[in-house]
């Protein structure tokens, strides 16, 4: 805000050198004219423009844009840092989405396609899937719970024997992307357990292609080294 009344300050100390300099033998109404001219040019020094975002369209846009793609009616956001299930699904949480649900064999394979091209992560995305509430009744995390479709490898999760040493423990699923992204069960909190992850959020309608922002700086910066320019002129008079 301050920078704008500074700007229009700046421009009126240019109109009074341009009217001063150039039109001081003009009569009162053509200076009238002039003056008008410039002020009303003062609009196109200041105008909001629209800018072109490259984040996909619907995606929430307190999320930064990168590693941002969409499948269908949600958002996902592709976390490259290591950590554990529960960081990465309070992470998930608090941007007002949730670890992904991968429901369907579609979205399964458009992350496999997504993912592997690439090739930032070597060995897993955390996945909102978890056993925790029930041993061996794996559920999803958010929407509905019920797992109707799953991609464990053989000896994982459902697939694993219930109420095994192992399967006691581990109570957290990760999508392994060195094992053709089939999914593991594996504790969720184990330092030595840490994965990627991805978050899922709901579409918003808005389009998010474009939006109004202010004066783009750039045009700022170049009015006021125009005004300045001016001044200066003025001031060498
Ligand atoms: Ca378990």
């Amino acid at each position: 805000m301050l920078l704008y009344l500074y700007i229009i300050i700046q421009y009126m100390f240019s109109i009074q050198f341009v009217r001063s300099t150039f039109y001081a033998n003009f009569y009162f109404d053509d200076m009238k004219i002039v003056n008008c001219v410039l002020v009303c040019l003062l609009p196109c020094l200041l105008p909001g423009h629209v800018v072109s975002d490259d984040r996909p369209a619907g995606c929430p846009e307190d999320l930064l844009p990168q590693n941002l793609v969409t499948y269908s009616s949600a958002c996902l956001q592709i976390n490259f840092n290591h950590t554990n299930w529960e960081v990465a699904r309070n992470r998930c949480l608090s941007d007002g989405g949730d670890l992904v649900q991968i429901r369907t064999e579609g979205i399964q394979r458009f992350l496999e396609h997504f993912l592997m091209s690439q090739k930032m992560e070597k060995t897993g995305f955390w996945i909102g899937a978890s056993d925790k509430d029930t041993e061996s009744q794996w559920e999803w995390v958010a929407g509905e719970r019920n797992m109707t479709y799953s991609n464990w490898q053989n000896g994982q999760g459902t697939k694993a024997p219930k109420h095994s040493q192992d399967s006691d423990l581990d109570d957290c699923a990760v999508m392994r992307v060195d094992y053709r992204f089939k999914w593991y069960d594996v504790p969720c909190t184990n330092k030595y357990l840490t994965y990627s992850y991805i978050c899922q959020y709901a579409l918003t309608s808005r389009s998010g292609e474009e939006r109004y922002r202010g004066p783009g700086i750039l045009m700022l910066l170049t009015t006021i080294v125009v005004l300045k320019f001016v001044q200066y002129m003025q001031l060498g008079r």
